[in-house]
């Protein structure tokens, strides 16, 4: 069976267009889930623990009747420390490993953002003070979409921001753990694990109830439930993105094994019927390579489905002049993944301005990024990383201004008040300010 995937030229008429419809992604919203989902957060904000308790054991199924108490939903530290030692040592290895090199990685991040004062002439100081958030919530999903990778990659920059209390919530369908992302939890240094989801927990986290603490930030990928949970208690907390389906763009000059760029398109297509996997290439012969690769290839995929319906629906093989030109419109499609698999990726890297992660060379695929690189895999999809960048230990801190005015700095300051705060008619602004003046 020919595989579909659609192929694109750039010099072609009409191509700008097709890249726009191939683009074009908006996630719908749903009246019908706006509704329930109003409903069950002001049903929490009102009757709290009640409420949890009775979506949880309605939506997860909780045997044994349902649980009566919300302690019940707790995993106690010890419960996850067992399941990490219970994991196969390969599997507790690789996650202690990839743990560390995302810890590395994100306190780089975290010494590269120190706070700052600076003294004037006349003895003034003025500054930022960084602070971390005081409490945060972590969504992690159940079922089909439950990574231990995201534990790590959305606990740790917490952690390493000096978060004192990380609250992950994690659903439970049929009381049924992921003894991973148990583990991932134990891993990476959060303080509690509920295993509630849905609104239900989104808003447990975001108004609190007697035995959940509200959170000041909630972050965490979700279903479209969770999303447009996150998006009404926005304001009350924060959140940190409302995440798109996965993307990922190789820019190849046409010398990788055609086998490794079909691999790393399938890489992110696999997650689901909505991601998008493009390529771009100047080289037309290549570009039907890497088309016999996907053939080849795609039958030996236990999630082929999901990957040909992807391929299908939102990917492309897209044929370009020259590599200057594929990373024009790299920038255009400001894609969450970009792979540069070229020799010397670094000059195209440096013509890269949008771009979640950039994975640079042949040897760089998307997937050692996805596990344990270092850097974080919770990226700007949907063309966002124009103006957002990887979640990161930022997102976890927060800036205060520090002004210390000396006397001296009170007098030629408040002058310059003075006369701003008369001119927008704002007398005691003025008054505040001249009180300070010393008698001429
Ligand atoms: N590629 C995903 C992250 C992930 N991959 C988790 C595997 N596990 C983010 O776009
Ligand atoms: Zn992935």
């Amino acid at each position: 069976m020919p595989i579909q995937i659609r192929k694109l030229d750039s010099s072609q008429d009409g191509f700008q267009q097709s890249l726009d419809t191939l683009l074009a992604f908006e996630a719908g919203t749903d009246d019908a889930i706006e509704t329930s989902v109003a409903k069950i957060l002001a049903d929490v904000k009102a009757r709290g623990d009640a409420a949890v308790l009775e979506y949880t054991n309605r939506f997860d199924r909780i045997p044994h009747g349902g649980a009566a108490e919300m302690a019940a939903f707790d995993i106690s530290q010890a419960e996850l420390r067992s399941a990490l030692n219970g994991l196969p040592s390969a599997q507790r290895e690789a996650l202690q490993v990839a743990a560390q090199r995302i810890r590395v990685f994100h306190e780089r991040q975290r010494d590269e953002l120190q706070g700052f004062t600076y003294t004037e002439p006349d003895g003034t100081v003025l500054g930022q003070k960084i602070t971390p958030l005081d409490r945060v919530g972590i969504y992690v999903p159940g079922g089909k979409a439950a990574y231990p990778s995201s534990v790590l990659m959305n606990a740790i920059p917490a952690h390493v921001a000096g978060v004192a209390e990380i609250i992950m919530v994690v659903p439970t369908p049929d009381g049924i753990k992921n003894q991973m992302v148990l583990a991932a939890a134990a891993i990476a240094g959060v303080t509690r694990v509920i295993t509630i989801g849905g609104a239900q927990a989104v808003g447990a986290l975001a108004y609190g109830t007697r035995t959940i603490a509200a959170v000041d930030k909630i972050v965490g990928p979700g279903n479209a439930y969770v999303a447009a949970a996150k998006r009404r208690v926005f304001g009350i907390v924060g959140i940190d993105m409302i995440a798109g389906p996965s993307e990922i763009l190789v820019l190849c000059d046409g010398s990788t094994d055609p086998d490794w760029v079909a691999m790393d398109l399938f890489s992110q297509a696999e997650h689901d019927e909505l991601a998008q996997a493009i390529l771009l290439c100047p080289d037309a012969q290549y570009i039907a390579r890497v088309e016999e690769s996907i053939a080849r290839l795609l039958p030996t995929m236990p999630r082929q489905a999901t990957i040909s319906t992807s391929l299908a629906d939102r990917g492309a093989l897209i044929k370009v002049r020259d590599m200057e030109e594929a990373c024009a419109i790299a920038n255009s499609i400001a894609a969450e993944h970009l792979e540069i698999s070229a020799d010397n990726p670094q000059q195209w890297a440096d013509k890269i301005r949008h771009a979640g992660a950039m994975f640079l060379g042949r040897f760089s695929s998307e997937s050692l990024g996805d596990y344990c690189c270092g850097p974080n895999h919770v990226l700007p999809t949907s063309r966002t990383a124009r103006f957002s960048s990887p979640l990161g230990v930022y997102d976890f801190q927060k800036r205060s201004s520090i002004i210390h005015v000396s006397e001296a700095g009170a007098q030629t300051l408040g002058k310059v008040a003075a006369t701003l705060a008369y001119g927008e008619g704002l007398q005691a602004h003025a008054r505040s300010a001249e009180l300070r003046l010393k008698p001429q």
